[in-house]
This record gives C-alpha cells, sequence and structure tokens, in this order.
C-alpha cells in the first residue's frame, strides 16, 4: 500500500483499496486501437488530515477529455428530467436579479443549461471537451472549450463579470487541481454567490459497495465532512447538501463566503450522520476493501457457472462503470461475449482493457440472453421497465451492487 500527497490540503493520502491495472474508462476504442492502449494503477486512498478520498496515480486531463469524449449526458430520459429541474430551481431562486449570470463547469452536451438559455438569461458553459460542447452550441448554449481553472475564471469574470451561480455535476471531482477551480471560483462569484456541485457520494461507494464508480475520471470522492473541510480551506462554507438519487446516489452541495448564508441543519444532521456511522474511519475502508474482494469472486464464480451450464450472458450498457468492473473482474468474452450501448458513440467499440464489443440496443433481443449483466445498475428502474420482454421471455438479471444477486 503506497501512499501520496493530499491534492486538497498536502495531507498524507493513505492508500486503502488497488483496483489493479487500469485503462481510462471512458476511452472506448476501435479494434485497431487496442494494441497499444493506456493502462494506470487504479488505488484509492484517504487523507489523513482533510480525509479526501482520492486517487493515489492521476491520469493527465488531456487523455480524458477531448474531442471525442463519449459521454453524453442528455443519453437518458431520467438525467434529462433532472437537470431541467435544477435548471427551473436556479432561474426560481439565484437567477432573479436584474442582470443574472451563471456559469456551469463540465456543461457537456447542454443537458442542463439548454433550459438557462431557453429562458434568455446570461449563462456560459465551460466545457473542454469539444465534441460534446459542440452539442450545446447547437442547442442555443453559449460555450467556452476550455478546462475551467483560476485562468479561465479570470478570463470570464473579466469578460462576462461576476457570476451569480456557478454548477458542476459529476465534474468537479473530476479535477485534480481543485484548489485552482476554487481559487478561481472565488475570482467569479458575487459577494452572495454560490458554488453548487453535485458528485457521487462516498457514502454510496463505501457503504454501498459501488466499486465500480471508481475509475480515472473520479479523482475525489467527496463526503460532507471533506466537501465542508475543503471549502473552509479557500475562504468557503458548507450551507446546504442534500441527496440527489442520480448515478446510484450522490450529495448536491451548496458552498457560499463564509458568513454570507446561513447553514441549512441538514449539514449538521448529514455531518452527524457520516460521525456515526464512521464513514471516514480506517476500519470502514479496510472493510470496503475486503468485500469489494469477495463481490469479485462471487461474481466470476456465477458467470463460470453459467458458462458451465452453456446458457448465454451479455452486458447491458456500457457506462464508465464497465471498464472498472470487467477489468478489475478479468471479465473477458469468453464469460460476457459483447455489451449493449443505446450511445452511437460507443456502438461498434470496445469496452477499454476487457474489450467486450459493445453493439446496439438491437442485438439485445436478437436473440434474448438467458442472463443480463446489468453494468448501467444506476439505471435500473429505466431499464427494466423498457425491457420487460426480456424477463418476459424468461430471461434473467444479473446484478452486483452491493452484492451479487440474480433476478
Ligand atoms: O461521472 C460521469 C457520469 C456523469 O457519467 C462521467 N465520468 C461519465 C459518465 O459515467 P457513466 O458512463 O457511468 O454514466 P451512466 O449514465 O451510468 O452511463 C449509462 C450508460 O448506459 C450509457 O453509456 C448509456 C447506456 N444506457 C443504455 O444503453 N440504455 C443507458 C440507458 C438509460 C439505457 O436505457
Ligand atoms: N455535467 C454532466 C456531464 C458530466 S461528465 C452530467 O452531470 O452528466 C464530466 C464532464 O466534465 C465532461 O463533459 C468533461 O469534458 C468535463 N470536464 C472535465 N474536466 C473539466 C474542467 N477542468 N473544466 C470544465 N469541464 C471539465
Ligand atoms: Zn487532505
Amino acid at each position: 500500500m503506497t501512499t501520496t500527497t493530499c491534492r486538497v490540503c498536502d495531507g498524507k493520502v493513505q492508500e486503502f483499496a488497488d483496483l489493479g491495472e487500469q485503462p481510462t474508462a471512458n476511452g472506448f476504442l476501435l479494434p485497431h486501437e487496442a494494441e497499444n492502449e493506456f493502462f494506470f494503477r487504479l488505488a484509492v486512498g484517504a487523507c489523513e488530515l482533510c480525509g479526501m478520498v482520492q486517487l493515489l496515480e492521476e491520469v493527465p486531463q488531456d487523455l480524458r477529455y477531448h474531442a471525442g469524449y463519449r459521454y453524453h449526458a442528455s443519453g437518458s430520459a431520467s438525467h434529462r428530467a433532472h437537470f431541467e429541474g435544477n435548471a427551473r430551481r436556479f432561474l426560481a431562486t439565484e437567477l432573479t436579479g436584474t442582470d443574472p449570470f451563471i456559469v456551469e463547469i463540465g456543461c457537456n452536451d447542454g443537458v442542463m443549461l439548454s433550459t438557462v438559455a431557453d429562458a434568455g438569461v446570461r449563462h456560459l458553459g465551460v466545457e473542454p471537451s469539444s465534441n460534446v460542447a459542440a452539442v450545446a452550441a447547437a442547442k442555443g448554449v453559449r460555450v467556452l472549450s476550455e478546462f475551467f481553472d483560476e485562468d479561465t475564471a479570470a478570463a470570464i469574470r473579466a469578460e462576462h463579470g461576476p457570476a451569480d451561480v456557478v454548477f458542476g455535476a459529476n465534474t468537479i471531482c473530476h479535477i485534480a487541481h481543485i484548489g485552482s477551480v476554487l481559487r478561481g471560483i472565488d475570482a467569479l462569484l458575487t459577494p452572495a454567490g454560490v458554488f453548487v456541485f453535485e458528485e457521487p457520494y462516498l457514502g454510496t461507494i463505501i457503504e454501498g459497495l459501488a466499486f465500480d464508480q471508481i475509475y480515472d475520471e473520479h479523482v475525489f470522492y467527496f463526503s460532507v465532512e471533506s466537501v465542508s473541510a475543503m471549502a473552509a480551506q479557500f475562504g468557503f462554507e458548507l450551507v446546504d447538501a442534500e441527496h440527489v438519487p442520480l448515478h446510484g446516489g450522490e450529495i448536491r452541495y451548496t458552498i457560499a463566503r463564509q458568513g454570507a448564508r446561513t447553514p441549512a441543519p441538514a449539514v449538521a444532521a448529514l455531518l452527524d450522520g457520516e460521525r456515526a456511522r464512521g464513514l471516514s474511519r480506517p476500519e470502514t475502508f479496510q472493510r470496503f476493501g475486503r468485500t469489494v474482494e469477495r463481490v469479485r469472486e462471487d461474481l466470476v464464480a456465477l458467470l463460470h457457472k453459467i458458462r458451465a451450464e452453456g446458457k448465454t450472458v451479455v452486458g447491458y450498457g456500457a457506462p464508465g462503470k464497465s471498464s472498472t468492473v470487467t477489468n478489475y473482474c478479468g471479465i473477458t468474452t469468453d464469460l460476457v461475449p459483447f455489451v449493449c450501448d443505446s450511445t452511437p458513440g460507443k456502438q461498434g467499440h470496445l469496452v477499454p482493457g476487457s474489450h467486450l464489443p459493445v453493439r446496439p440496443p438491437e442485438a439485445f433481443s436478437d436473440p434474448y440472453p438467458d442472463y443480463a449483466l446489468l453494468f448501467a445498475w444506476n439505471h435500473a428502474e429505466e431499464i427494466m421497465a423498457k425491457e420487460q420482454g426480456f424477463r418476459e421471455a424468461g430471461g434473467q438479471w444479473i446484478r452486483y451492487v452491493p452484492e451479487v444477486r440474480v433476478g
């Protein structure tokens, strides 16, 4: 087990789980690109000073975000509804002044800002992956295709003036230079402005055993405690925190300048809950590491049993998470011959590392397999409702978070 220096406070980060040699989780590749694929050691640890859980090894941001970024946020109906709801809430609360302005870090394909643009409110998306940035622009969203940091923030302030809201979703935990981001937000926000961000929750991952949420893009794994400490370090204060149902369970954090807003009772309640459950205790992390190894054993044993019985299984959904689980468990095409996914840019490509072929959704029912391994488990409700025919044909779903189960 190794250590590294905390990206937030320079404390010592103590490793607690090693998921082995892994590719970039969204680095879906064409068959001919497979031979010189990038791999790194995927391991996580916790800072002994501020509690921030983070990757031991960082993958350069331009290897992860570029003109071929595979994730399109609008690919799910439930996500579109969620982000439209976020936009409408901002329009009804923080963006009611004379000339309001909102900046979104990681606006992707405009899944949230398109509603703000339609309302005619001043906004700016900051999105370095130029392919998805172009989709946002085509929806009428004003986009700056750059990586957000304190220099970008200064340029935005100079051109547009201060922002009432800076928003980020499933993006802030992706940015290794988080100190620069927070200094930039400090420079960009109005005195009463807020920075709102919603990210995968450490509780979901550690207590909910969502180990496949650990991958190259997710540099940090936030908790209320570690975000509160991080906010204080950069002159902010955590003034609200609330559960969000996306990606298996996230938390939306609202931070403001110290003293600018009264913290909601939810902040203390969530903090007390984390401490009572021992979320950031070393023994909690050790137990997580041991339990994930058992889930791997159970899943691989099940897949071998299915193959020995001459039954068929295919993967359903090729989220970034599928890279972690297939590579950590050594799931190759002899156990799972292919995966179906609705994202056109992933079809015809291979899952990073394990090289499972990604096929269009039509392949799922042509013919139905005996089992479907649900990699996109955070979309289970939407997917199972859509695929009633699979169950009616006698098919069974395999899930592995929080434990392996068939049904
Ligand atoms: O943090 C991140 C979140 C925002 O999204 C990014 N780093 C990358 C990405 O993570 P992910 O790939 O795990 O996201 P999803 O939304 O869990 O991916 C779902 C996958 O499943 C997509 O490739 C689309 C696919 N899908 C499908 O094939 N049929 C999804 C649905 C709902 C379906 O019906
Ligand atoms: N907000 C969307 C998309 C999240 S995917 C959602 O919640 O579904 C993560 C996004 O963050 C990608 O589009 C990626 O290009 C972007 N990103 C990564 N690093 C960034 C940075 N430093 N500044 C701005 N965007 C960044
Ligand atoms: Zn730290």
